[in-house]
């Protein structure tokens, strides 16, 4: 598109509308509205979504679906799943949703189908994690295994720790799962004294197997397990690679028949589906591996079939475009009422800032919008212990997503009530607030109880509470593995939407990549005593730190 999605007239309307429906408060559109939960909410694929309570009206929606049109949205989902080059900077497809074509139907990038590629892999996963849970795949001195060491950072450990996080109730009795990613010695010292080598498997998940956080892990690993088990023929028993870079694996010293392949049409943070879930597979079985494939397929269905206006995904989607864009949103909270869901915040940043955090647009030119929120959250009631003051009286307007599970994966006595109750009075007093009126009211009540009236009084600024925080609420039944793969898949596809929205590439990572490289050519500065003249081409604090550090 050559116009800025900002200079069109559809933008321009939504502009204007923003300026009207701003004006009101959210419990004055529930007022005005009795309807607005069963207008505003759809029920799919297991989930209830809930989106009432954000600063919309019907003509919000009609405004923000012209956008969809506008950009042609349907189109570029259908560019998606058919495997074109829709990561244009790098000249890639971004297939994720071939990973769990579970209907098999061909998918080609460049005229070739990668469906029979895709299930050669997922047989040999099958076959692996089968021989590590039976026991028939054994360590080097005969012992089964019994802890899976994941090395990889990023995409190639968010994904899969969440979900093997998420999935605890589904794990073998047997095996524990670890996931080291930081190069601080510290992460992968601790892990190491818990375990036993003898009884210990390492994956190491690296796409390009260039990255240095990984590839020191890996190392001081294998140099772990050598010095305790004798011999470097352990190795063969005690690690396996997930890389598209074979030719790398083997100069690691993996055996390539102990290597699983994915490709480079699979994004790191959309790598989960691929052979990156290996350490998932292993600890949940191949056959719920295969339900997580499954509810993520049902969900890619819903997103390709489904009109915009009861699309999950699109729906999700327009609502952060309207308050990022028009209303100027800085952040956005995401508080799963879910303890099994405790690292998904974290996986969120990634796929949605990596993906999102972008200035330009696909053609490169300068965008004058605002695109990604800075997203951040945890567990639902802890953070209500510690941050959820900055949500109902700090200065932001700061819309939150609560992720609801009815049922525990565990059953305590009144837990479960606890925590539903808590979830959706947060969502209700963020949204309604209380009025000084309100708080004065209060305050005689309590004064009968004879608490001290002039104190009360003195307290009422600070006992107010603004309300008008909106929030979406995302309710399932019970966190099982089709379920989590649908909410991965739905949070994957809102976050393309808003991609196709902003006119942005959301399949590259320059960020990342500018990382890597500046800390590879610092390197050699800080392995070595540094040559004070040494003209490293950095500014003059980098190089101050750098001597300090050197120098001590
Ligand atoms: C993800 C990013 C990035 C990547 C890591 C690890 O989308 O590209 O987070 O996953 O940098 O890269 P490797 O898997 O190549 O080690």
């Amino acid at each position: 598109m050559n116009t800025l999605i900002s200079h069109t007239p559809i933008w321009a309307k939504l502009k204007t509308h923003q300026q009207y429906i701003a004006q009101q408060h959210l419990r004055d559109l529930f007022a005005l509205d009795p309807k607005r939960f069963d207008k505003f909410s759809i029920e799919a694929e297991g989930f209830l979504l809930d989106y009432s309570k954000n600063y919309i009206t019907d003509e919000t929606v009609n405004l923000l679906l012209e956008l969809a049109n506008k950009v042609q949205l349907e189109e570029s989902i259908n560019r998606l799943f058919s495997g074109e080059k829709v990561n244009n900077t790098e000249q890639r497809a971004a297939l994720h949703t071939a990973l769990r074509n579970r209907s098999n139907t061909p998918i080609k990038v460049d005229g070739k189908d990668v469906m029979p590629e895709i299930n050669k892999v997922l047989v040999k996963m099958q076959q692996f994690t089968e021989q590590v849970r039976n026991a028939e795949w054994r360590g080097y001195t005969g012992k089964p295994i019994e802890s899976i060491v994941n090395i990889g950072i990023g995409g190639s450990d968010l994904g899969p720790a969440m979900v093997t996080k998420a999935l605890t109730a589904y794990h073998h009795p047997r095996l524990k799962a670890y996931f080291v990613s930081n190069v601080d010695a510290t992460h992968l010292s601790n892990t190491l004294a818990t375990l036993d080598p003898e009884t210990t498997l390492f994956i190491i998940a690296s796409k390009t197997f260039t990255t240095q956080e990984t590839l020191l892990n890996a190392h001081s690993a294998r140099s772990w397990l050598v010095k305790h088990l004798g011999n470097e023929q352990a190795v063969a028993k005690h690690f396996v690679a997930i890389s598209t870079a074979k030719q790398k694996v083997i100069e690691f010293g993996i055996n390539p028949i102990n290597m699983f392949e994915f490709w480079d049409w699979v994004g790191g943070r959309y790598s989960l589906w691929s052979a990156i879930g290996l350490p998932i597979a292993v600890m949940i079985g191949m056959d719920k591996f295969e339900e997580l494939l499954d509810g993520a397929h049902k969900l890619d269905q819903h997103f390709k079939n489904t009109d915009l206006a009861n699309n999950l995904p699109t729906l999700f989607a327009l609502l952060e475009v309207w308050y990022s864009s028009f209303f100027g949103i800085k952040t956005q909270a995401v508080l799963p009422y879910d303890y099994s869901l405790e690292l998904f915040p974290a996986y969120l940043q990634q796929l949605a800032m990596e993906s999102l955090g972008k200035r330009v647009t696909r053609e490169g030119r300068n965008i004058d919008y605002s695109t990604c929120p800075i997203i951040w959250g945890s567990a639902g009631n802890n953070g209500q212990h510690a941050f959820y003051q900055l949500l109902h009286q700090g200065t932001q307007l700061i819309p939150a997503d609560f992720i609801i599970a009815i049922d525990s994966q565990n059953d305590l006595n009144g837990h479960q009530d606890a925590v539903l109750s808590n979830a959706l009075a947060q969502a209700h007093a963020l949204m309604m607030g209380r009025t000084a009126n309100e708080t004065q009211l209060e305050a005689h009540k309590l004064k009968q109880e004879d608490k001290h009236l002039e104190q009360l009084i003195n307290q009422i600024p600070h006992r107010v509470f603004p309300g008008d925080q909106p929030s979406n609420s995302l309710v399932y039944q019970k966190l099982t593995p089709s379920i989590l793969g649908k909410l991965i898949a739905l949070y994957e596809h809102k976050v393309f939407v808003e991609s196709v929205c902003w006119n942005i590439n959301p399949f590259d990572q320059w960020g990342v990549e500018l990382g890597k490289q500046v800390a590879n050519m610092l390197l050699p500065a800080l392995s070595s005593p540094m040559d004070t003249n040494i003209n490293l081409g950095v500014d003059s604090s980098t190089l101050g730190l750098l001597k300090y550090i050197s120098k001590n």
